[in-house]
């Protein structure tokens, strides 16, 4: 048997402990957070280097639209004391060199092998064992099996019609060039305005000889607002970082906001005006907590709304253009909200065009650029700004097979299962960072990321102390867990637009609820009710091969801890 504080499997084959999908900054938190605890870890990166999102989103202006200060690990004190932000928002080039300083710091590449792609992990209910297979050739075994592969990072293009005539350049911005890409003198065009887009647009206009935007949906963005970070500002979040950071582990969304507690329907006109230029001219995501109700009530987001509006007309010169630059059909907020430097203004340089695709529909691509129904739009270069299949994409992308050999992909054909998005029934000993059904990218990341691998290791260690070496989600679990997700939507506007927090943005995706809306720190303490509990909702097993049909039978040559309840 295993002792406590043994590394787990070592009796029965297992050549680790843990595997972990990606070296992001999840999968660098999960090595560094394993490895404390004694277990045997290797964590696969598909990349030449680690980052994950940060080091593949190498596209001009590319930004994060989290304050830098909150950006980032908040687990050790020194981390905080010892590297130093410029920026407000820092951009990619700071993060990705922020993530690599804390590899180099924590020494975590000797636990990461980088240019190494998992292409499927099988379960085996006779071992409880993962054997996880690689592009190099290399086959695995592993007690647990953890992902942490990007809840962005599947991109995504759809099937347009002639895609595969187009004979220009195409990039899609998660998967930008390392060594840049020329645009002197060309004719670019790009599709989409989320986040990725509106980054873009500006930069995009800065190089090309001309720039057409192709927009479906308008955006609601906010001026960021970048600046310099002040020292005062850098010393004040180190002396007070302990106590920041626990109040933004149980905060709503993983950071501290202002909050008000004002409501918008409750001030007129002469009163609201002035603290929403304020809140403007702050900008950033700051914006959206103004008032307390525009997050729940549409006639209160509807004012919120009405004045981002209001400020797009007052930028833009053309009136017809600012009005297919204006967001009508959803509430501010329902979709990721974006935040931009010089966007709309954009679209008052004489070489910048916008087509909107809701008034010509797209028909084709050809070899030369894009024909819609209203004409054809010579180009050579066309970038896909067009996102990704978020949340699960990365998931499915591997053949990850669990239970009698059935596949995550075919698992979830019918839609992502979860419990607590941390957990997947029917795949013992497979945890997912930040996985669908989590509050996952509603939340500061660093702080979604910390919250599971800190639940994730303590339950790998409470299991090596009790001598367990199985651990699974029931699907009656899974089926709570479900509603709870699909209730705490009710309370938002989220269910008010077509999106990709609902599976919306890609073609036979089934539309459901992919992000738990109740908060980051609800959901911490649902979270550790149910470690308390014996992990309540999970099975728990001393002996591999017990099938859930038999779990809740104590004796016999299995021992199993039955945790549902
Ligand atoms: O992707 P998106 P993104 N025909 O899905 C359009 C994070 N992020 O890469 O809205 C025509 O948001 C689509 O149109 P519509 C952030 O969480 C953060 O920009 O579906 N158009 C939309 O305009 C973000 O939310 C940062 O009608 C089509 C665009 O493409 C997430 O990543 C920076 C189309 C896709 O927007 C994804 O952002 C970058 C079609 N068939 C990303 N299909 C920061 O931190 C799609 N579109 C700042």
């Amino acid at each position: 048997m295993t002792r406590p504080g043994a590394p787990l499997g070592g009796e029965q084959g297992a050549d680790r402990d843990v595997i972990v999908v990606g070296a992001g900054i999840g999968g660098l938190y999960a090595v560094h957070a394993l490895r404390e605890h004694g277990l045997r870890v290797t964590a696969y990166e598909a990349g030449p280097d680690v980052g994950g999102t940060w080091y593949w989103n190498r596209y001009p202006g590319a930004r994060c639209d989290v304050e830098s200060l909150d950006y980032q690990y908040s687990f050790s004190q020194d981390l905080v004391d010892e590297w130093t932000w410029s920026e407000r928002y820092a951009t990619q080039p700071e993060i990705l060199s922020y993530i690599n300083w804390v590899a180099q710091r924590l020494d975590l590449r000797r636990n990461i092998e980088l240019n190494t792609q998992v292409l499927q992990a099988v379960y085996d209910e006779d071992t409880a064992l993962w054997s996880v297979s690689t592009d190099a050739g290399e086959t695995v075994r592993s007690r647990f099996l953890v992902t942490a592969a990007g809840s962005i990072s599947a991109t995504m293009v759809p099937d347009f019609p002639g895609i595969e005539d187009f004979a220009g350049e195409q990039y899609h911005p998660g998967k930008w060039p390392a060594v840049g890409v020329q645009l002197a003198g060309k004719r670019v065009g790009v599709i989409g305005v989320g986040s990725s887009g509106v980054q873009l647009i500006p930069e995009l206009a800065d190089a090309a000889e001309e720039l057409i935007v192709f927009q479906r949906t308008p955006a609601y963005s906010i001026p960021a607002r970048n600046r310099a970070l002040g020292a005062d500002e850098i010393e004040r979040a180190r002396r007070d970082h302990r106590r920041d950071a626990e109040q933004a582990r149980w905060s709503h969304s993983g950071i501290n906001l202002p909050i008000t507690g004002q409501r918008i329907l409750d001030e007129d006109d002469a009163q609201r005006l002035p603290t929403l230029e304020k809140a403007w001219k702050l900008g950033g995501n700051l914006f959206l907590s103004a008032y307390i109700d525009t997050g729940v009530d549409l006639a209160a987001n509807d004012i919120l709304a009405d004045f981002v509006r209001d400020k797009i007309n007052s930028i833009v010169r053309n009136p017809v253009t600012a009005e297919r630059l204006t967001p009508r059909s959803y509430p501010i907020g329902a979709k990721r909200i974006v935040t931009d430097t010089d966007f709309f203004a954009t679209f008052n340089r004489d070489h910048v065009r916008l087509v909107s695709l809701r008034e010509e529909p797209l028909q084709r691509i050809e070899a030369e650029g894009i024909r819609t129904e209203g004409g054809f739009y010579p180009v050579d270069v066309l970038v896909f700004a067009t996102g990704y299949d978020n949340l699960t994409g990365s998931l499915t992308r591997m053949d990850i097979r669990g239970r009698g050999g059935i596949g995550l992909r075919e698992s979830w054909a019918d839609g992502a299962h979860t419990y607590l998005g941390l957990a997947v029934a029917g795949f013992p000993n497979l945890f997912t960072i930040t996985g669908p059904q989590s509050p996952s990218v509603l939340v500061n990341m660093f702080q979604a990321v910390e919250q599971h691998v800190d639940w994730i290791v303590s339950a790998i260690v409470t299991m090596r102390d009790r001598e367990l070496i199985e651990i699974e989600a029931t699907p009656e679990a899974e089926q709570q867990w479900s509603s709870q997700v699909d209730e705490a939507l009710q309370y938002t506007l989220y269910g008010h637009a077509d999106s990709w927090y609902r599976g919306a943005n890609v073609a036979g995706k089934r539309r459901q609820t992919l992000v738990y809306c109740g908060g980051l720190g609800t959901y911490r303490g649902i979270c550790e009710d149910i470690a308390a509990d014996g992990y309540r909702g999970f099975r728990l097993s001393a002996q591999p091969g017990l099938v859930p049909e038999s779990a809740g039978t104590v004796g016999g040559t299995h021992r199993t801890e039955e945790a549902t309840r």
